[in-house]
């Protein structure tokens, strides 16, 4: 059985690596889509349109299921997917929001994407499926792909970088969602900044959602 898993970009390999955890034997076709990256900025139509094309692509390839592994794409194009597909079609942020509702203690959630994924309001959707109870904190943060796909990871740039965005969570969060997919590989410098919030990388638990699949 084979797996088709896209991102606009490399971010999704992150996502890549636990899928590989969980299933050490599955064959995966990766498409990080590095000539159109990034999606973050552009119109719901486009990424719906990027989207369609890749899985289109990865049909070719005979896969059974497909895991979007780009936060923007699940926002804005995963119900459309959905609907065209007939193969399972799974994204990152329902699996996100569930982890960061049985992590906080506090019930104060932080949610960092792209513009689109911020503006689209999907995780305080999903979040508030799962409880009501919580009040949550959005904020988009451009910078981080580009200096992700630079492969600037740590040091002095990136850590000003982080503080900009991240300064006014500190008060009132417990938990942060990376909910772009580039971010986890910030995830180290966040947390040495930051060692008391707890950052969920929704991979994980899509990985495991995606094992479930397969099963059924
Ligand atoms: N990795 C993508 C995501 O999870 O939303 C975003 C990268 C981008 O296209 N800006």
């Amino acid at each position: 059985m084979s797996i088709g898993v896209f991102d606009s970009g490399i971010g999704g390999l992150t996502v890549l690596k636990e899928i590989r955890k969980v299933l050490p034997n599955e064959k995966i076709y990766y498409f990080g889509d590095t000539a159109r990256v990034p999606y973050g900025e552009k119109t719901k139509e486009l990424i719906i349109r990027y989207s369609k094309e890749i899985v289109e692509f990865l049909l070719e390839k005979d896969v059974s299921a497909i895991v979007v592994a780009c936060n923007t794409a699940t926002a804005l194009a995963l119900e459309e997917l959905k609907e065209i597909f007939k193969i399972p079609i799974i994204g990152v942020i329902e699996a996100g929001a569930r982890t960061a509702i049985n992590t906080t203690k506090n019930g104060k959630i932080g949610v960092i994407g792209t513009k689109a994924t911020i503006k689209s309001g999907k995780y305080e959707e999903e979040i508030k499926l799962f409880s009501k109870n919580v009040k949550i904190f959005q904020k988009a943060c451009p910078l981080f792909v580009p200096a992700v796909e630079e492969g600037i990871l740590r040091g002095k740039l990136v850590n000003q970088i982080i503080k900009t965005y991240l300064d006014d969570f500190n008060e009132k969060i417990d938990t942060l969602i990376l909910g772009c997919t580039h971010y986890p590989l910030l995830k180290d410098a966040i947390s040495k900044i930051y060692p008391n919030m707890k950052i969920v990388d929704p991979a994980k638990e899509t990985a495991l959602d995606l094992k479930e699949i397969l099963k059924k």
